[in-house]
């Protein structure tokens, strides 16, 4: 072997080994690569092999050299493997990323029916004055829904509570009433019954702009000793304001029920004018929303209860004309056509 040719020949190995690794891509050619310049047939290997027939400070120096190249190139070709593994995990990230900020598909979501939100807001005031809410029967007898209300067979009143009647003695309720008689005799000798029933109701009317042959009621029942008008009055006073706002203001009006006596229609201030007078009140400044009076004797009389030992107060009001009038609906035929048009007006109300 020829030293000379040899100092030559490893620097040359070296620029030439680590100038085409530097070059290479892939595992495949790394491999052959490693095969070529570090393999058992490689340059290094013959050299390693006939390093014996030198002089022993020529195989000495020539063996600490070709073992100095040695490690060079197999260091090199750790550090091009390690990098390559690098790049191959960035590529897999690069194309099995999953890109979770994209929306999802959107689901979309219902709202409470205006009618549903007067009703709850309605209870909700009622409920922190103390009364509780239950609901009753739709079909209902004739004895409960008018008999021992005091509307006996032959009473006038019939005729504007005109019903659908499923035999001679069952009907389709036209007011709530008859759970307010069934709540006062289950609850006997029970007092006070404090009570409001939200429900439908039904009579035979034409439908038309502010009628329905299927409505919504809300009425409430206080009995109890010593109950006066002015308890009435300052309940649906302390209601007026929770609903329409704190500078609202009440007024009763004479008028007839045959289940309260005295009896009144109720007024508040009108919402849209503040009392100014316009449309919406007729230049009056007040609008009616809700019926009431004390408990007619005959019917604290018919559930069980002395009119001489207990009196009551009793209201009645319908949702639809409130909501109508809260939200400015100018027929309440919209309110059950489920026109989403119509519905989805009401989905950012709170
Ligand atoms: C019992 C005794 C008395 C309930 C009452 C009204 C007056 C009233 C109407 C308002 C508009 C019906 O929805 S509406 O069409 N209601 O004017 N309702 S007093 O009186 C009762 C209830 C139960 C045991």
């Amino acid at each position: 072997m020829d030293m000379d040719k040899l100092q030559r020949d490893i620097p040359d190995l070296r620029s030439k080994a680590l100038a085409e690794l530097s070059s290479l891509e892939d595992r495949r050619t790394l491999d052959a690569w490693r095969v070529e310049y570090l393999g058992k047939k490689s340059e290094i290997a013959q050299w390693m092999k006939m390093l014996g027939n030198l002089s022993p400070d020529d195989r000495r120096m020539a063996g600490q050299q070709i073992h100095a190249l040695r490690q060079t190139l197999e260091s090199a070709f750790t550090e091009r493997m390690r990098e390559m593994d690098e790049l191959e995990i960035e590529r897999k990230l690069r194309e099995e990323t999953l890109d979770i900020t994209l929306p999802g598909t959107p689901q979309a979501i219902g709202h409470l029916h205006p009618i549903t939100r007067i009703l709850m807001e309605i209870e909700d005031i009622f409920v922190k004055m103390g009364f509780a809410v239950v609901e009753g029967p739709e079909v209902e007898t004739d004895a409960y829904n008018f008999e021992m209300l005091n509307v006996p067979k032959d009473h006038p009143a019939r005729d504007m509570q005109d019903t659908f009647y499923l035999s001679e003695e069952l009907l389709l309720r036209t007011h709530t009433s008859p759970m307010q008689v069934r709540v006062m005799e289950q609850m006997r000798p029970n007092i006070p019954v404090k009570v409001i029933v939200p429900g439908r109701v039904y009579r035979r009317d034409e439908d038309d702009a502010t009628h329905s042959h299927a409505f919504h009621q809300v009425e409430g029942l206080v009995v109890d000793q010593n109950i006066r008008m002015s308890d009435l009055k300052g309940t649906l006073e302390e209601f007026a304001k929770a609903l329409f706002g704190p500078e609202q203001a009440v007024r009763l009006r004479p008028s007839f029920f045959p289940f309260t006596e005295p009896s009144a229609e109720v007024d508040v201030r009108c919402i849209h004018c503040k009392g100014q007078g316009c449309r919406v009140c007729k230049q009056t400044g007040w609008i009616e929303i809700l019926g009431a009076g004390m408990v007619h004797p005959n019917v604290l009389a018919a559930a069980g209860y002395s009119p001489d030992a207990y009196s009551g107060f009793a209201f009645g009001m319908g949702p639809e004309r409130i909501a109508m009038l809260k939200y400015g609906i100018s027929d309440i035929r919209l309110l059950y056509q489920n026109d989403l048009r119509f519905l989805r007006q009401f989905s950012q109300l709170r």
